[in-house]
């Protein structure tokens, strides 16, 4: 059967009926990849996963809680969504809105947005306010205007975004035929660890699972309110997708960590893309800084035995790594070699490089 996206797959499971109009792009069904090569780089016996996010329709997993969030907007006869972002839900509200044929308005941070989510705004034609100021910021205009003016806010305060991500933790316990030991996420507004222990508990509660997993938060050391345990008023990391200090889904995600047996960690810069290098050239995965996050953590609290061997390990891969092509670049220190096209000459760069 033609897959068509997760409402359609489990309406069972959404707020919608036989007569809602589903706007989808096909989102969901993201690959759930095993690691062949790191686990055995760190000489440790565990099953580690990667849930490649980065394989939706806009290139992250905002699409998961977009396609919800957007088909309850135009069931509720709303003409236009409105957003705060770090970068991925202004894609996602970009590309889904034109879907349903409404508007997106966005407020991005100026200057500290990828390149790729910038350009998936424009081209999907949001109207794309650049504020002098951070995502909390842009988050409390969105907030305040909101009550002033029609547009549906499709932040993941909106709560059809949490039920539309729960999904990703549905696909996991049916190709796993089990929730993992753990989950790794990284995390912002904690809207998507909150989403997947959403899912997970639902499934576990149904018996479709043995357990729910521990799950486990990470973030960027420059905004990690969730580690330090205050609020950040001027969070910075070189993962702009997580530069979020003042997190909107906070108290859930606390009781989540106390209730799944999970944590809290925190990494550096130098720390988040060396994981995100590790992961391209050991095993093939290309993902943005944020999302390697999670993979650093894992990779950290494998190491240390704090993730025991034996164990199955999920790490989510939230965006792809095309979104921010700077960053990828800058990291790499091997520039393309010029040659003119002549036999010689491209085979003693071949002879000189093997
Ligand atoms: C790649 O796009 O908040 O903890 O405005 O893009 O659910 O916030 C992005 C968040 C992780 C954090 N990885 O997820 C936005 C935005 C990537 C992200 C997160 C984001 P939450």
């Amino acid at each position: 059967m033609r897959y068509t996206g997760l409402i359609e797959r489990y309406k069972d499971r959404l707020p919608v009926n036989s007569n809602t109009n589903i706007i989808s792009l096909g989102e969901g069904n993201t690959p759930l990849i095993k690691l062949n090569n790191i686990p055995k780089d760190i000489g440790k016996d565990v099953d580690m996963y990667i849930k490649y996010e980065g394989l939706n329709p806009t290139g992250s997993f905002k699409d998961r809680g977009m396609t919800m969030a957007v088909t309850k907007a135009v069931e509720e006869g709303s003409k236009a969504i409105i957003c705060a972002s770090t970068g991925n839900t202004s894609a996602a509200a970009a590309a889904y809105a034109a879907r349903a044929g409404i508007k997106a308005f966005v407020i991005i941070p100026e200057g500290k947005i990828a390149l790729g989510k910038l350009a998936q705004a424009m081209i999907h034609g949001a109207v794309i306010l650049q504020i002098k100021g951070n995502f909390d910021d842009g988050m409390r205009m969105v907030k305040e205007v909101a009550d002033h003016a029609p547009v549906s806010i499709v932040n993941s305060i909106n709560l059809f975004r949490l039920q539309g991500q729960k999904t990703a933790a549905f696909e996991i316990v049916e190709e796993l035929g089990d929730a993992p030991d753990y989950h790794c996420l990284p995390v912002g507004n904690a809207g998507n660890i909150s989403a997947h222990w959403i899912g997970y508990s639902e499934y576990f509660k149904e018996g479709k699972s043995s357990k729910t997993p521990k799950m486990v938060g990470y973030q960027a050391a420059g905004a990690a309110p969730f580690v330090t345990g205050h609020m950040v008023d001027n969070p910075e990391t070189v993962a702009t997708a997580i530069r979020i200090g003042h997190p909107q889904s906070h108290h859930l995600a606390l009781q989540i960590e106390k209730m799944s047996g999970g944590w809290f960690d925190s990494f550096s810069d130098e720390d988040i893309l060396k994981a995100q290098k590790f992961l391209t050239e050991r095993e093939g995965i290309f993902c943005e800084p944020a999302s390697a996050t999670s993979v650093a953590g894992a990779l950290q609290d494998i190491q240390s035995g704090k993730i025991p061997e034996g164990s199955s390990v999920v790490c989510t891969l939230t965006g792809h790594g095309l979104k921010d092509p700077d960053t990828a670049i800058g990291q790499c220190d091997v520039k393309p070699i010029l040659v003119n096209p002549d036999l010689n000459e491209v085979k003693q760069a071949i002879l000189d490089n093997m």
